[in-house]
């Protein structure tokens, strides 16, 4: 066990010997703990929205004529035929959208939301880079609808906010649908930088919290900075990604920066970060940012976006050394697009991104799973595989993030910049209420929600095979056992699914309230097609 859990431990002793009563006095101290984590966030379920393109809740705040002749508001993208394949504008999401529909959101499972950057981005579209349509369809450099071009990281962008929901209020607003807000960061980058045939407002500036200049690009490629410039200033003079300028990290000035802004928004009710982009900057600088976050808020929980399918690559950031950080489990996104998209690859196939012992991350019950985002193709499936992947993201090991539109299947295999990211609306929420994928999706994942198990218990695999899994979920501390028997069948038709239950218990189903003595020993159900069982035991075992 690693020294963070100790503490984490040490916490919840507290915490959880004044929030649970103990059952009786079988709960002795002797009785082994089986504990996966006991970070606080692990019992989250996390909804991911691109908040323009989310819900436009305020049409006032859409600053349709912005940009004169560098127009930010609907800009389809059209193919060849003449088709919209996808939009480079703002659509108009905002924070409203997204409180107007918190109820819609806690109602499937979720108790955090996580919105794209929140911060100031340019006023118009950018005009370097790549032409629209040139090449490869893309939005990529054309307006900063997705919040990732910070200029002002003090300041929120306009398109977000409405009259009485300021950021502050947008927090509270949440809370009270049990929602918690988790802050999109950047730290490598600001806006696009150079390459623009005439330098334009905001395009590679950095305004301070005051809203003075504190630094300017100036349309310059990276090689034009002044060395003297960039030892003491704001940028690097080598590029990183496309034209956008690159955060110099050795520079005080930046660290000072960016840490002051990431908390001057988690002062205002952010409960816990992402960390974008987070290989494109030393470990050294994260390491800075998360003890001085940590300093003011010691249990912050992060986790960061390290794209590679390699785990040994991505575990790096978890390690306490690198400063303790969780990460979306990309190697876990590819295994599950395989088995439940339409390659409909085997439920084995599963194993291989899991770790659970061999210690690649520092806590493998602690990184963030999920099947697709914003920056690849949507899992192409069949309703049955997005209801097969909810059934297994939110029974097996992690903290389960699905992205917005998931709950109807939408834009199903459609790509980056070619659909991904299309405007929901209100319209579809109101359409998809009673989406098969979407019920389904509120049977596990409330079952999820209140199992402590399923949330942070111990994870024994059992048998896998081509359309079946099973496997067991334990946890029990000094005064919490549950045990959950989970079992998968994602095939069209119903099969006989196996498992051997380590501890005679009456158990509870949780998607059907049955009740059923099992007997420890070799047992098999049969489940429906397309289905999952959770039986549940809360008095003490050992296993
Ligand atoms: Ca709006
Ligand atoms: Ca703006
Ligand atoms: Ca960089």
């Amino acid at each position: 066990m690693n020294k963070a859990l100790k503490i984490k431990r040490g916490l919840c002793s507290i915490v959880c010997s004044l929030s649970v009563v103990v059952p009786s006095a079988v709960a002795s101290m002797e009785q082994p703990h089986y504990v996966g984590t006991d970070e606080p966030f692990a019992e989250k379920a996390v909804y991911f929205v691109v908040t323009d393109r989310f819900v436009d809740g305020d049409p006032s705040n859409n600053y349709e004529d912005q940009g004169g002749e560098y127009p930010t508001f609907n800009r389809p993208v059209l193919s060849e035929s003449g088709q919209a394949i996808a939009n480079i504008g703002y659509m108009g999401g905002d924070f409203a959208g997204i409180v107007n529909n918190a109820g819609y959101i806690a109602e499937m499972g979720f108790s955090a939301v996580w919105g794209t950057p929140i911060i100031d981005n340019p006023d118009q579209a950018f005009s370097g880079g790549l032409a629209i349509g040139e090449g490869f369809p893309t939005d990529k450099f054309k307006t900063g609808y997705h919040g990732y071009w910070g200029v002002n990281f003090y300041k929120l962008d306009e398109h977000l906010p409405s009259g009485g929901l300021q950021f502050a209020e947008f927090t509270s607003a949440l809370d009270e649908y049990g929602l918690d807000f988790v802050l999109d960061i950047v730290g490598n980058h600001g806006s696009p930088s150079f390459d623009m045939p005439t330098d334009q407002p905001k395009f590679g500036e950095i305004y301070g919290a005051d809203g003075s200049l504190i630094a300017d690009h100036q349309n310059r490629s990276p090689e034009e900075i002044y060395a003297t410039e960039t030892e003491s200033g704001f940028f690097h003079n080598f590029p990183d990604i496309g034209q956008l300028s690159n955060f110099n990290e050795n520079s005080p000035i930046v660290v000072e920066y960016l840490l002051n802004s990431y908390l001057y928004w988690l002062d205002q009710g952010a409960d816990a970060i992402r960390i974008d982009t987070i290989k494109h900057v030393p470990n050294h600088f994260w390491k800075t940012i998360t003890d001085g976050i940590r300093a003011s808020y010691p249990d912050m929980f992060f986790f960061a976006e390290h794209w590679s399918h390699d785990a040994e690559a991505i575990a790096q950031h978890t390690k306490p050394e690198n400063g303790g950080i969780s990460v979306l489990d990309f190697p876990g996104q590819k295994a599950m697009q395989s088995v439940f998209g339409l390659d409909d690859q085997p439920m084995s196939d599963l194993l291989a991104y899991l770790h659970l012992e061999d210690g690649i991350y520092e806590n493998p019950y602690e990184l963030m799973t999920f099947y697709d985002n914003h920056d690849m193709s949507r899992m192409n499936a069949k309703d049955a595989g997005f209801i097969n992947a909810h059934n297994w993201l939110f029974t097996s090991r992690g903290i389960p993030v699905v992205y917005y539109g998931s709950e109807t299947g939408f834009r199903r295999g459609q790509g980056e910049h070619a659909g991904n990211r299309d405007y929901y609306g209100q319209d579809k929420v109101d359409w998809g209420v009673n989406h098969p994928i979407r019920r389904a999706l509120i049977d596990i994942a409330q079952v999820r929600k209140r199992s402590v198990a399923l949330q942070r218990g111990v994870q024994i695999n059992d048998t896998f095979s081509t359309d079946t899994a099973s496997f067991i979920r334990a946890y029990q501390d000094e005064s919490v056992s549950e045990l959950a028997l989970v079992m998968l069948n994602k095939s069209a038709e119903a099969r006989s699914v196996s498992l051997t239950v380590p501890h005679s218990c009456n158990y509870k189903e949780a998607l059907t309230g049955r009740e059923m003595t099992i007997e420890r020993g070799g047992w098999s159900q049969r489940l429906e097609p397309n289905s999952v069982a959770v039986w549940l035991c809360s008095s003490p075992f050992a296993l």
